[in-house]
């Protein structure tokens, strides 16, 4: 008898999804996002408002994810829930984060818990939010105090999600509130985020010395469209640079690139402030050389004829799906911070709403992930984005990121057959060749194709 192929993970290996407060709770009133969706500026006109509920009932999404024998969850603190106004405190809503906290340990699962997920309190947003270096103060105060009373519950932190996504959304393309659009000020702010980390790192530190603490950024290769086009070549680089790469080498204390450097400084005290690197991987681009775009470094963007693509949106599109990438990603991050923590996939996801390639996508993506660690990388978890629909933003409901369908107007849920495969996947703490047969089975070459080539047929890690 044969041995079924499998890629197994490795033991203690975090298996999760991925969500922030806003999207989720419902009835977050008092932020930035709040002010823009009343003011009618999100693509769709629509709002977050009850959101998936999870104020009052997120724990019946966690039942979810336990049976889904996750071991892991990701959800963020509403700052302006916890503190309203400037230096007033609402203890019911920290007990409501506590009361969820001790759920999620109750069900064996490890809380990540993102500090900052794109939402501002509007007293903070009023002062100037993170463009203004001296308001950092006030989100420090706001780190001191949650983890000074969520430290019993929690211990792996994520400071920041995406700095780079809420730096560009919101101050170079106008796309996130604030709606601006202005480079240097874009770069200050990503730079006073990076800032933010680094302090929010060491005052967790002080708090709880064993905590787990890093921060996450939004990775989105960007290839040239002609690849031995010189000038496809100059632009793909340079946005890539300021998308991908800037924000790490901050991160690990580097300079902004000259003449940057003049206007803008270093973060001080950033190398070695982090206990892992946060990687969010959704797509990538090819870009070309377009003189109409000066707004976009002369580089127009877009996705590679005949990929396989995710549901389009409003935008224009989700992007390719290209499991490549995120292995790609991976080493990139590894290399240019030369190994020197471990990597948590804290985002990775695709909109679909009929589910249609979502099994796939997961499956193919986890085996890259899983080539990634055979070949040495300490990845330590995958976080789907994300368990229940959500409110996506500027694309309002119209995105379907979840492994399970929310109706937003009966609350209704249906777990998506993503759902059971990612339940067998995190129960067996492998990717098993009846898994891919069930639930992909075109994926089974691209996934154990490479398996006997490899030496084996189980490719087990420890
Ligand atoms: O929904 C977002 C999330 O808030 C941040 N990362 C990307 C997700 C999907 O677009």
């Amino acid at each position: 008898m044969t041995r079924e192929r499998k890629l197994q993970f490795p033991e203690g290996f975090l298996w999760g999804t991925a969500s922030s407060a806003h999207q989720c709770e419902g009835d977050n009133c008092n932020n930035q996002w709040y002010r823009w969706e009343q003011q009618g500026r999100t693509l769709t006109g629509e709002r977050s408002g009850a959101a998936a509920n999870w104020w009052q009932q997120a724990e019946r999404d966690f039942e979810l994810a336990e049976q889904m024998e996750n071991n892991a969850l990701r959800l963020s603190l509403e700052w302006s829930r916890i503190e309203p106004e400037a230096g007033r405190w609402d203890e019911s809503a920290l007990e409501r984060y506590r009361v969820l906290l001790r759920d999620l340990r109750q069900r064996h699962m490890t809380p990540l818990v993102t500090l900052h997920h794109f939402t501002d309190p509007l007293w903070f947003a009023e002062r100037g939010g993170f463009a203004r270096e001296e308001n950092i103060s006030y989100f420090i105060r706001f780190v001191r105090f949650v983890v000074a009373h969520l430290r019993d519950l929690c211990s792996f932190w994520l400071t920041i999600n995406e700095p780079n996504v809420y730096a560009f959304l919101g101050y170079l393309t106008g796309e996130f509130p604030p709606g601006e659009r202005d480079v240097l000020r874009a770069l200050r702010v990503l730079r006073n985020l990076m800032a933010a980390h680094v302090q929010a790192f060491y005052a967790i530190r002080e708090l709880q010395p064993e905590g787990q603490i890093g921060y996450c950024l939004n990775y989105r290769p960007l290839d040239p469209a002609t690849p031995w086009s010189p000038l496809d070549q100059a632009v793909a680089s340079l946005q890539d640079r300021f998308y991908n790469r800037v924000a790490l080498q901050l991160a690990e204390g580097q300079r902004f690139p000259w003449p940057l450097s003049l206007a803008l400084p270093a973060v001080p005290r950033a190398a070695g402030a982090r206990d892992y690197h946060g990687i969010n991987y959704y797509t990538r681009d090819l870009v070309c050389f377009d003189l109409g775009r000066p707004a976009e470094l002369f580089g127009r963007r877009f996705p590679r004829p005949g990929a396989l693509m995710q549901d389009p949106g409003r935008a224009g599109y989700f992007g390719e799906i290209y499991p490549e990438g995120l292995y790609r990603v991976l080493h990139q991050v590894y290399r240019s911070t030369r190994g020197n923590k471990p990597l948590y996939v804290t985002e990775h996801g695709l909109n679909d709403s009929e589910d249609r390639l979502r099994p796939r996508a997961i499956l193919e993506h986890l085996a890259m992930l899983h080539r990634a660690i055979r070949e040495g990388l300490p990845v330590r978890g995958y976080f789907h984005w994300t368990l229940v629909d959500n409110f996506e933003w500027n694309e309002g409901w119209g995105a379907h990121f979840g492994l399970v369908e929310l109706n937003p107007q009966t609350q209704e849920r249906r777990p998506r057959p993503s759902a059971s495969m990612f339940g067998e996947i995190c129960r067996a703490n492998a990717i098993t060749e009846s898994i891919v047969e069930r639930y992909a089975p075109e994926a089974v070459t691209t996934i154990f194709g490479s398996a006997t080539a490899l030496g084996g047929r189980t490719q087990v890690l420890t």
